[in-house]
């Protein structure tokens, strides 16, 4: 099979996973590439609904993305955050104008009883996203940090507002035992060729959409392909490295290999610069490939899925 016809479901968290599934969207045509993104993220900031995860691969894949941040808009202005600030209301979260449009607009219709994944559908058709982009879920999820400082954390209590500075003892993801796939989510699964876990947080991105989806033998049988967020070590962006050190795991590509694990996982792609991990991958029973993972420029990204798929086609020819 050709790569460009194969049909790929991309899980994606934040700004690693939105490179990727652009890459991945720069190759593959609409009916071939489904992108399932983390919504344990999601929380009400001035009483609306924000979707960080699902508005970056979106803001992404349109073309719309802030290049310096990854997350937020393009050409941002921060009229109303400034008069926010002026009126005393919460500051640590900054939603620039362009942004606020988009969580009034999602705020509106869930209230009226819309699912989030008919209001992302919707708003993807409206931003020019001609690929299929799915929440998680439609049922609420919320990643709860445990840390040593500060007790139990919602993430972006943890994650912005205080920067990630505490310690990390562990996870929990309120919501996730009821939580059903959105609709679309398992059909897209079941008629993939591969799957491609994206280089997303394996802790707070990936591990809420595998615990929603529960049944992962599904993913045996179609050629589970993991990219490493973790680079020589260290991560790109966010937490992960840091999360990994704090939970007494040395973070590094192979950590990340034996979180999600075989049979889960058929293949393994790594960063050029951890090629000497390839053999320890390999000692999981997970077949391993390395290349260049950095997605700094449109190119790399367009790059990488290219490297990923011909390597999903040697694993499953
Ligand atoms: N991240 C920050 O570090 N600071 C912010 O003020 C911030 C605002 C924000 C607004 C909308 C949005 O969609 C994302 C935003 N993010 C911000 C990023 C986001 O909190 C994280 O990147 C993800 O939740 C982790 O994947």
């Amino acid at each position: 099979m050709k790569p460009e016809t194969m049909s790929v479901v991309a899980l994606a968290g934040g700004v690693g996973g939105a490179k990727l599934a652009d890459g991945l969207a720069q190759i593959l045509p609409p009916e071939n590439l489904t992108v399932i993104v983390n919504t344990g993220d999601d929380f009400t900031h001035w009483g609306l609904n924000v979707s960080p995860d699902l508005d970056t691969v979106c803001y992404t894949l349109a073309g719309l993305a802030n290049p310096a941040t990854g997350w937020g808009r393009m050409d941002e202005t921060w009229n109303v955050f400034e008069q926010m600030e002026r009126l005393g209301a919460e500051a640590w979260f900054r939603l620039g104008d362009k942004d606020l449009a988009t969580h009034l607009e999602r705020t509106r219709r869930l209230r009226d009883g819309e699912p989030l994944s008919s209001i992302t559908r919707d708003l993807c058709a409206r931003w020019g996203i001609r690929h299929a982009v799915l929440p998680m879920t439609d049922d609420p999820v919320a990643t709860m940090v445990d840390t040593v400082e500060m007790g139990e954390l919602a993430f972006q209590e943890y994650f912005v507002h205080q920067r990630c500075e505490p310690t990390v003892k562990g996870f929990r993801f309120a919501g996730i035992e009821s939580a059903r796939p959105a609709p679309g989510v398992l059909e897209a699964i079941e008629a993939a060729d591969a799957i491609v876990i994206c280089p997303s947080n394996p802790w707070v991105s990936v591990d809420p959409i595998l615990k929603t989806i529960k049944n992962l033998e599904i993913f045996e049988s179609r050629c589970a392909v993991a990219v490493s967020p973790i680079i020589g070590g260290k991560t790109v962006k966010g937490p992960a490295a840091k999360m990994f050190a704090e939970l007494g795991i040395v973070p590094s590509a192979l950590a990340v290999a034996r979180h999600y694990g075989s049979p889960l996982l058929a293949g393994f792609v790594l960063d050029a610069v951890d090629a000497a991990l390839t053999e320890a991958v390999a000692d999981l029973t997970i077949v391993p490939f390395s290349t260049n993972t950095i997605m700094n420029l449109s190119d790399n990204r367009r790059q990488l899925a290219q490297d990923v798929l011909n390597f999903i086609q040697r694993l499953a020819p």
